[in-house]
Formats: structure tokens, sequence, C-alpha cells
């Protein structure tokens, strides 16, 4: 089958998973012209065994909340593709979570882990458990069922899971001591473990400064500095928070970030000061971002996202489509210049469409938010070797990694008229590694 066949028939196989069908059709409609000089690659129908998921896991969790109340949730792990190494990637817990969504993240994670520079193949579990409310002990229960099922399909070189949206340092715990209480091992099966047990320094900060790494280098593109810019965040979260951090050591105005209910907007920027107090809100009480603006007065939108405060710079740091056409409209009129997504496909098709027609910087979350796989990546090395590495050390590689799927950027999305064209630098660089693993490995 050719790239538009395939979209047709899994339109027909998987009609209920739009978020999936997205992020297929996104990639597919930039790979186009790599795939046509492939014949090879239809003979051995290699683009429909790279957009369904080797298999997936799917179950029901159990667990007792502190009221005695024994509740259930859905629960997954979809393993999508392992041509160049270990499965690996991240776990999401939110109450949105479902099918549809943990495919279109690991499809999406097989390809930024192939730019990474590093052997890690692309998968993604999560559940639809939301740990808002929860009480600790909840939390921990919760995580200990998920992974009293998982656990027999993952392992430091069949499958390595990670954080994402609600699932930290403290979430990652709870589930790797499970893990290794099951499978009677300590060969750190997870990323993001504790710096006591295995985990690597500055995979915290991983995803926020690789962003930043990132559009520092798209920005060097056109001679920019940092320096004074606006940048409009959203989310407050591990990604939001860290992007933020490293935004202000480099002097940049981090003017709103933002969580499910509202937005804060503070137009001369945010202290570092304010920020340290986003961490302890965000990370000790666990409380909402209205919070910050009833301590500090500033100006609170509620029940909106940051895209209509005027910014030079936007780093969607959230969700999926949190930006869609309008918002695109919006952030082009106030002169927003450089668009570099923390999130995982936070633009819809239809901003992504207009922030290539304006021509601006435009950085699609694969290329943009590998920094916190990679630094993962580096933290299945330091395992293996039974070593930790300084943080200096790790973050060096970090800025080296970010720089180089920048290159790959520019590479394979210069376009004639000198533009980069990033998705599809990301997309093409991404995919041919894994085509040419997978072609090399035969028909599985
Ligand atoms: P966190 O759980 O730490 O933070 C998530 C933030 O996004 C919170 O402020 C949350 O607000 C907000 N948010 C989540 N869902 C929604 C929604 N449906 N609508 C509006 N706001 C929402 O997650 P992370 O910071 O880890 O992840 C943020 C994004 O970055 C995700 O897209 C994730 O896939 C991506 N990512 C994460 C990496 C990592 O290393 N952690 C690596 C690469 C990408 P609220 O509290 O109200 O839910
Ligand atoms: O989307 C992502 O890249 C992550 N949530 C991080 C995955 C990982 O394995 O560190």
């Amino acid at each position: 089958m050719n790239a538009s066949e395939v979209i047709s028939d899994l339109k027909r196989r998987f009609p209920g998973e739009p978020e999936y069908l997205q992020a297929v059709e996104e990639v597919l409609g930039s790979i186009e012209d790599v795939y046509n000089e492939h014949p090879e690659f239809e003979k051995y129908n290699l683009v429909e065994r790279l957009c369904i998921p080797d298999r997936v896991f799917m179950f029901r969790v159990s667990w007792v909340d502190d009221s005695g109340k024994v509740r259930t949730n859905m629960a997954y792990r979809i393993q999508h593709n392992n041509a160049i190494g270990p499965y690996k990637g991240g776990v999401r817990f939110h109450s949105s979570v479902n099918l549809s969504i943990l495919k279109f993240l690991a499809f999406e994670q097989t390809f930024k882990n192939s730019l990474t520079t590093l052997a890690m193949g692309g998968a993604k579990g999560g559940s639809d458990f939301s740990p808002r409310g929860k009480s600790d002990m909840e939390i921990m229960r919760f995580c200990q069922a998920y992974i009293s099922e998982l656990w027999r399909h993952i392992g430091a070189d069949t499958d390595v899971p990670a954080g994402d949206i609600g699932v930290g340092a403290r979430e990652v715990g709870y589930m790797y001591g499970m893990y290794k209480k099951m499978a009677r091992e300590n060969t750190g099966t997870f990323t993001g473990k504790g710096i006591e047990f295995g985990g690597s320094l500055m995979r915290p900060e991983a995803t926020g400064y690789g962003n930043v790494y990132f559009l520092l280098n798209m920005l060097e593109t056109r001679g920019i500095d940092i320096k004074g810019k606006r940048v409009a965040i959203s989310g407050s979260g591990n990604v939001a928070t860290y992007t933020a951090k490293k935004l202000l050591s480099l002097g940049a105005k981090v003017i709103t970030m933002s969580d499910s209910n509202g937005t804060i907007y503070v137009p001369e920027g945010i202290t570092e000061e304010q920020l340290d107090f986003i961490f302890t809100l965000k990370n000790v009480y666990r409380g909402r971002i209205r919070e910050f603006a009833e301590e500090y007065g500033c100006e609170y939108l509620e029940g909106k996202r940051p895209w209509g405060c005027p910014c030079d710079i936007a780093m969607p740091s959230a969700t999926q489509n949190e930006i869609d056409g309008d918002d695109a409209d919006t952030l082009l009129a106030n002169g927003c210049f450089a668009v570099s997504e923390g999130a995982n496909m936070p633009s819809t098709p239809e901003a992504v469409h207009k922030f290539i027609e304006a021509r601006i910087l435009y950085a699609p979350g694969k290329a943009a938010n590998a920094g916190g796989v990679s630094v993962s990546g580096l933290e299945m090395a330091q395992n293996s070797q039974k070593l930790s590495w300084t943080a200096e050390e790790v973050d060096q590689r970090l800025r080296g990694i970010m720089k180089e799927i920048h290159n790959k950027c520019l590479i394979y999305g210069k376009q004639d008229d000198g533009y980069t064209n990033y998705v599809k630098g990301a997309n093409i660089a991404g995919f041919m590694k894994v085509a040419r693993a997978m072609m090399a490995q035969g028909i599985l």
C-alpha cells in the first residue's frame, strides 16, 4: 500500500481514534517524497507495519480508595515499534486517557526516539486514573495495582516506562518499587527514578531545558537573541516549570503559565521567586495556578489558554491540541515569531499549517521535547554501567543531542526558498532510521 492508501485503510479500521489518525496523517503527509524514492518500502508494506503498533496491552486495574470503596480504571501499554531499540516511553495518568491518545503518543514516540541518536524504540502507557485530589496512599495503591499486571511485559532490555502527564518522580518510585518486587531484579526498568536508586541527574529538567536548547538553535539561524523576549508557556507541570527556569536564567520574560482551569498573565515576566512559588505550589501542595494569582495579585484568565496574551515566542507545554487554528491566528497577529513545542502534538493540523505558511520558526514536539526521553536514554546507559554521571556531563550531552536533532531537521527540512520546515525535517529524519532498521530485519 502507498501512504494515502494506508491512511484511508487506518481510518476505516480505527474510526474512533481521532488523535491516533491525526498523528499518523501528519507524519505520512510529510514523508511522501522520500517514500516514493524507495519502491522497496511499498513492496515490504513498510508504512502500514510502522503505523500499527506491534502490540497493545489493555486491562482493568482495581484498587481500594481511602474510604474503603473498590475502584476500577482502564490501563494500557502500547508497544509500538522496537526496530532500533527496546520499547521506551512514558506513562500518563489523566482522566482523558484512552486507546487513541496512547496510540498517538506511542506512534510519535517512535519517531522522536529515533531522532535522539540513542537506541530506543517507541512505547506509551497509562490509565484514565486521575491523580487529582487523591491521597499519597491512594496513588501508591493505584501504581502498585497497575504494575502488578504490567510487570511481566516490561524489562530493562524489553520495555522501559517513564513519566508523562500525572506521572512524576513519586509515581515512578511507587511503580518501580512494585516492579522490582515482582520481577526480583534491580536493573533500572524505569527512567525518571529517584537519584538514590538509579535516577539520572538532570532528568527532571531535561524536557524543559532541552526545549529551550532547541529554541536557541532555531533562533540562532535567524540571529535572534532570546534576552528580553516575551515567552508564553502553557501548563505548570514538569515540562512547563523547567522551561520557565531555563528561560529566566537566559534573561527571557515568562509572561504566562496555566493549568486546565486557567492562565496567569504577568506582562512584565515572572520572577525567580515567583517561579519557586509555582514549583512548591505544584509539587508540594498540588495546588492550582489560580493560587499564584491570589498570592501575587496578577491577572488570572479563568478558563482561558495563554494564546491571547501578546508574546514573541510560544512554548505549549500542557497537552495535545491546545493551540487551534484561531489561536494560531491570534499568536501570529500579535507578532509571535517562534513556537517550540514542549507538549506532544499541542498544535492542531490547522495551527501547524498556519505557522508554516507564515514562515515562522516552528518546532514540532517530536524534535523540541525529545530532551526528556534523551536523558531517559542516558539514565538507561548509566544503569547499565552501574555508574552515575555528573549533572554537567548529562547537561553537556543533552545540549549535544538537541543540536544534533536540530541539524537533522535542517538537513531534511530545508526548502528551496531557504525556509526550514522542521515538521518535514523531523518526520523524514525520524522515519528513515526506523525504516532502514525495519527493512534490514525482515518482515516481522
Ligand atoms: P505534568 O503532569 O507535570 O503537567 C501537566 C500540565 O499540563 C499541568 O499544568 C496540567 O494542568 C496541564 N494539563 C494537562 N492536561 C491538560 C488538559 N487536558 N487541558 C489543559 N491543561 C492540561 O505533565 P508534563 O509536564 O510531564 O507533560 C506536559 C506535556 O509534555 C505533555 O504533553 C507530555 O506528553 C509532554 N512531554 C512530557 C515529557 C516529560 O518528560 N515529562 C517529555 C516530553 C513531552 P492540570 O493540573 O489542570 O491537569
Ligand atoms: O513524551 C515523552 O517523550 C515522555 N513523556 C518521556 C518518555 C521517557 O521515556 O522519558
